[in-house]
């Protein structure tokens, strides 16, 4: 595919489930950081720390009209009160984005400040320039790296990163990296399965599969400061997720054609 026009709708999609302390610098950080047109577009499920008052206030004082491409920057806010999951609040994100607002580039993050919003345009200008169709976030390239997590995380993200390469393919290195950007056609094409982390792993092995150019973005990855991690630190965390990582790797592998 070829470059993507100037005046090209970029948005962000934000999953948030209570990030009340992030929230605010993070669309600041965003805002500062992308160049309009640009959307950030926040889905929270209803979080009890009311992380949607905040973003409504904002949405409120900077709001973007649907349907029509702005040429400013602006933020819009979905609350669900029924659904719940990571998953499954990108994709209504990303749906949005595209049916909504015509957004040509859709990116996503964390919004635990783990991935460094200054980031998000060396992610667009990679498809601005025709030279990605997705581009991710990656700790596991030269450049970038993990400090935000201890010894046994990173060893079993080395593991999982290791065994999907081998199972499934060199061209990307960070398979769990969560940290997105691509072009609305290729988002069209290929919807998010699962419920937490291994929707990455799904999506960018079949991006790879349909032959999308994919590059990786070197970023460092740092420690949340604020709030709570939602999937737990301890051992028993890891390892249940560790094994829904290893069983989409293995699923994906036994069905190539997926
Ligand atoms: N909308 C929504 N966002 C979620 C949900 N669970 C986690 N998130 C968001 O997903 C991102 C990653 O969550 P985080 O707690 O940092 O998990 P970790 O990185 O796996 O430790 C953050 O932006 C969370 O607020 C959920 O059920 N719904
Ligand atoms: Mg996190």
């Amino acid at each position: 595919m070829s470059k993507v026009d100037d005046d090209a709708l970029v948005c962000t999609v934000l999953p948030t489930f209570n990030e009340s302390g992030n929230i605010t610098d993070l669309i600041g950080r965003l805002l500062a950081s992308v160049s309009p047109p640009y959307l950030v577009l926040v889905i929270d499920d209803d979080s009890p720390d009311e992380t949607w008052k905040i973003v409504a206030d904002m949405a409120a004082k900077a709001p973007y009209p649907p349907g029509e491409k702005s040429v400013t920057s602006g933020i819009a806010l979905v609350r669900r009160l029924q659904e719940k999951g990571l998953t499954s609040a990108i994709q209504r994100g990303i749906d949005e984005a595209i049916q909504t607002y015509n957004a040509d580039i859709v990116t996503w993050m964390d919004c635990d400040l783990s991935m460094p919003p200054e980031d998000v345009p060396k992610l667009v200008e990679a498809i601005r320039q025709g030279e990605a169709d997705m581009a991710v976030g990656s700790r596991w390239v030269e450049g970038g790296t993990d400090v935000a997590h201890g010894l046994m995380a990173r060893v079993l993200s080395w593991i999982i990163n290791n065994f999907a390469m081998l199972l499934l393919g060199r061209r990307v290195h960070d398979y769990t990296s969560g940290f997105i950007a691509a072009r609305s056609e290729v988002l069209e094409k290929i919807r998010l399965k699962g419920d937490y982390g291994e929707y990455c792993i799904d999506l960018l092995c079949r991006a790879v599969r349909l032959n999308y150019k994919m590059q990786e973005v070197p970023y460092v990855c740092v420690p949340r400061t604020s709030g709570e991690s939602k999937t737990g630190i301890n051992l028993f965390d890891y390892l249940s997720k560790g094994r829904k990582y290893v069983s989409t790797i293995v699923s994906l592998w036994l069905n190539p054609k997926s």
